[in-house]
Formats: C-alpha cells, sequence, structure tokens
C-alpha cells in the first residue's frame, strides 16, 4: 500500500518544502527515501544513532551512516530500509516531525511501511528496564484519544495502533534477557512534572496521596507506562493509514518515586532494551 497524504491543498501544491528536516520536492526523494519500509523514531538524537548502528549490525549492511538533515531541527539516519529519526520532547515536536516524514514517505513512493516509536517513559507497577509494548494510547484522562486544536476548535483523533505488530513484538523477547517485556496501556502528557503527577517540579499543588491516588486509577485503567509522544503518534498514523507501534523502556516504577536516580551507563543499557525488542522484529520481517 502507498503513503497517501489526505490533504488536498498540498496535493495541489507545484512544490512543497519540508522545512524542519531539510528536503524539497526537487530533490529526488523517490531515489533517495524510495525503499524505506520501517520509520523509527524516538526522542533523543544519540539514541537514533545508536540504533542505526545496531540496524547495520543486525542486517549486515556496509553503509556509511550520517545525518540526512541539513538543518539542526532533527537528525535522521538510513541504513537500507530503516529510517531512524529523533522527535525530541512532547507531541509539538512529534507532531511537525510527523508531517514532514509522512509527506517524505508519500513524495518517495514508500509503500507498506511500518512506523515505531522506540522510547523512555516511567513505569506503572513494572521494574525498571521493563520494556512496555503499547496496547491503547491513552490521554491524561484515560481516553484512547489525541486532541488538537484546530482553528480555534478542539480536533479529537482515536489513536489506534497496530495488533498484528504488538503481537510480533512481544514474541520478539528471548528467554534469555534480562528484562521482562509486556503489553498494557500507555499515557501520553503534555508535560513530565505535574502532567505526569510529580511531586518533584518546580510547581506542585497536590499532596502526595492526591498523586498517588491517581497513578492508581492510571494502573486501574490499565496504564503500564507514561511518556510523552505515545497518543500524537498513534493517532497521526492513524488517520495517514499507516501501521503503527509504540515500545518503551520504564526507567522507573512511578509507584515507587518520581527522581530518576539511575547511574548513566545504567539508563543507557535500559535504553537499549526497546531497540533489541524492535532490532529483532524488522529482522524478522525482512528475512
Ligand atoms: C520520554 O522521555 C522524555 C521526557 O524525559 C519524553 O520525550 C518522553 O516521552
Ligand atoms: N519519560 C517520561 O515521560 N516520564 C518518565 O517518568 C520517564 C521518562
Amino acid at each position: 500500500m502507498e503513503c497517501k497524504i489526505p490533504n488536498k491543498h498540498v496535493l495541489q501544491q507545484k512544490k512543497d518544502f519540508l522545512y524542519h528536516i531539510g528536503y524539497s520536492t526537487d530533490d529526488d526523494l523517490p531515489q533517495k527515501f524510495g525503499d524505506v519500509k520501517f520509520v523509527c523514531m524516538g526522542g533523543s538524537a544519540n539514541r537514533m544513532l545508536v540504533f542505526a548502528e545496531l540496524m547495520r549490525k543486525e542486517l549486515g549492511l556496509d553503509v556509511e551512516i550520517k545525518d540526512m538533515c541539513s538543518t539542526d531541527r532533527y537528525s535522521m539516519y538510513k541504513v537500507g530500509p530503516v529510517l531512524a529519526v529523533n522527535h525530541h520532547m512532547g507531541m509539538p515536536s512529534l507532531s511537525i516531525l510527523l508531517n514532514e516524514i509522512v509527506k517524505l514517505l508519500h513524495y518517495a513512493k514508500c509503500s507498506d511501511v511500518v512506523m515505531i516509536r522506540i522510547g523512555t517513559s516511567g513505569g506503572i507497577g513494572v521494574k525498571p528496564g521493563t520494556v512496555v509494548v503499547t496496547e491503547t494510547a491513552v490521554n491524561e484522562m484515560f481516553e484512547p484519544i489525541y486532541n488538537i486544536a484546530v482553528l480555534g476548535k478542539i480536533k479529537s483523533r482515536q489513536t489506534k495502533l497496530s495488533e498484528e505488530i504488538l503481537k510480533t513484538l512481544l514474541q520478539c523477547k528471548h528467554k534469555s534477557d534480562p528484562f521482562d517485556v509486556v503489553k498494557g496501556n500507555t499515557m501520553s502528557t503534555s508535560d513530565f512534572y505535574e502532567g505526569q503527577g510529580r511531586l518533584d517540579g518546580a510547581l506542585c499543588d497536590y499532596t502526595e496521596k492526591e498523586k498517588m491516588e491517581y497513578l492508581k486509577i492510571a494502573e486501574q485503567n490499565g496504564v503500564k507506562n507514561i511518556e510523552m509522544e505515545s497518543t500524537c503518534f498513534a493517532a497521526m498514523c492513524d488517520a495517514v493509514g499507516l501501521r503503527g507501534a509504540i515500545v518503551c523502556v520504564a526507567l522507573l516504577n512511578r509507584l515507587e518515586g518520581d527522581q530518576i536516580e539511575t547511574p548513566t551507563e545504567e539508563l543507557k543499557r535500559m535504553e537499549d532494551n526497546p531497540q533489541k525488542i524492535v532490532s529483532r522484529y524488522i529482522k524478522q520481517k525482512l528475512n
């Protein structure tokens, strides 16, 4: 299936500038990106570079890995059919990137593309290091909805992910992995501190009891982790007909605290966990 964009205005434009990633329709996009089958996204540019290097090793490809974004807004690495791009933190930044990546895939005439967000999160009732594969992305009210203000009105889009990819990702765990892989709902928020019920931001006017009540209600609603992009990611993929999945590591158990005190080296090791699962998924699909 070709990647279509459901915006008639754009389709009538003679030329389109993908401003934040630094391409336009004057570039030979089919030649540069036409073979892309997997778009993997995560917040940090360095983490996506690490993922690109892992994919090069796993796919045995002798390719140079360089940042393909000519702007300094995002970083994008291509390893054969895998595009690894960073989206920074939060939904506004992700939404800008997704608009341009979807158009890029369309202009490049890509087909049957799978979109995967590989991220970090705060877990709910799971051990640090656990990989959570998202069943349903929900907002702060536990609704499977992404809200965006369009022309002064709130537009609500459903957050639908691919059940088939979720199932296959869960099967990518190896017995020898020193971490769990679970499925669950992922709550997306617009803030890391108050938005996620933390007590340790600069602002906080609720009690620890109120915080714990909220996290417990989240848990009762099937929420296994909290991060800042999943509803936007799921809704945008669904709205343009792309199959999507979200795979995040839980860096801490939010039922036990708010601060991320884990040493950097240990955090880096944890961040490798979802990358391993996704790399096995991609390898399996390409074979
Ligand atoms: C996870 O980690 C970031 C906040 O620290 C944010 O981008 C997210 O979703
Ligand atoms: N990312 C988040 O958004 N929240 C956490 O608690 C950890 C990482």
